[in-house]
């Protein structure tokens, strides 16, 4: 799906899905586990190979899902990486950096964003048409969001919890979504499946801007903070102003100069940022593990271990520490 015919544009659109640079390929796991918890099998007497044909259609179709939310995810680190004029990207050369052209870079994303465009087109089905559209202007209007704040706004918690909605958990909500809705399920359990995917991409992302304070360790300023030193003003910070409302005029100065890195670290470190920030997090992958939860029973032997598994990402995105 990703290969093009111009030989420039074929390497600079499979650069990141080559083997050991292709991620932790977080959201087609969830996407593919999510189809597996929604199953419904027909009992054993139907069970014929028209059933059978019909199940490997529906997985061939939900596959399709996961591979275009991959690709809408990569086109978004690519636009991204060009946006931030970032060198690396998971441990390599970022694609603006390696071809020394941005412009081959954004080619690159537009390129994937449509190839994904042209697979779902397939899919015949306007109602997840419109999900995952609907994401790709989420994933834009939460980077806008980031880039044109005001002074309020990047000190307001409610602002940056919409922004995270957009730039991070619109993306795996809307695709668990169209998940439950390929396998013919109720608006009640496309619900359930949205509300998982929400609450699993707000907790990632919470623990995400911890760990670049923290890095792999457990003290402050051991992370990369590339957040804090482009200026985008993350929950622990937002956390540790509420206990030390002096840390806005910081923030308002900007971290251009390291100094107010420096003293904002050191708020943080008195405040209780990082473990409210771990908290709300927590709060998610609970949300988000009710949501499993609430399905309605099923005693299949492979729906309940993709449940079983789904629940353990709850616990795994808030434990991890890269
Ligand atoms: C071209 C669709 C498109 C959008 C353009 C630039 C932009 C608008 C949006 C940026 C969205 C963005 C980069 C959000 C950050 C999402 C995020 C948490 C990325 C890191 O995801 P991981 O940790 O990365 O799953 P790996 O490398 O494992 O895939």
């Amino acid at each position: 799906m990703v290969v093009a015919e111009v030989p420039k544009l074929a390497s600079a659109a499979e650069y990141f899905f080559k083997m050991g640079v292709e991620g932790k390929r977080f959201r087609p796991t969830v996407l593919l586990l999510m189809a597996t918890a929604l199953n419904v099998r027909v009992p054993e007497p139907l069970h014929d190979g028209v059933e059978d044909a019909l199940a490997t259609e529906l997985r061939t179709r939900q596959q399709c899902i996961a591979e275009i939310t991959e690709m809408i995810h990569v086109a978004s680190l690519l636009h991204d990486d060009v946006l931030d004029d970032a060198d690396t990207r998971r441990g390599i050369g970022s694609l603006n950096f390696v071809m020394g052209n941005k412009v081959l870079a954004v080619l690159a994303g537009d390129f994937l964003l449509s190839r994904a465009c042209v697979a779902l087109a397939s899919l015949k089905n306007t109602e997840v048409v419109t999900l995952l559209a609907t994401v790709v202007e989420h994933l834009v209007t939460g980077e806008t969001m980031q880039m044109t704040t005001s002074s309020d706004q990047r000190c307001s918690m409610d602002y940056y919890m919409q922004k995270t909605y957009y730039k991070t958990a619109s993306l795996i909500s809307n695709s668990c979504k169209a998940i439950a809705l390929l396998a013919g399920q109720t608006a009640e359990v496309a619900i359930l499946a949205f509300d998982y995917g929400k609450n699993l991409g707000l907790a990632y992302q919470l623990i995400d801007d911890v760990l670049d304070f923290t890095g792999t360790s457990a003290s402050l300023g051991k992370g990369s903070l590339s957040d804090i030193r482009h200026g985008i003003i993350t929950a622990p910070i937002l956390f540790a102003m509420e206990e030390f409302p002096q840390l806005r005029t910081v923030v308002e100065q900007g971290f251009e100069d390291s100094s107010n890195v420096d003293i904002a670290l050191e708020y943080l470190g008195k405040s209780r940022g990082i473990q409210k920030t771990r908290e709300l997090a927590v709060k998610h992958a609970n949300l988000a593990a009710a949501a499993i939860d609430s399905l309605p029973e099923n005693n299949d032997e492979d729906v309940t271990k993709s449940r079983r598994a789904l629940l353990d990402l709850t616990h795994r995105v808030i434990t991890r520490n890269k």
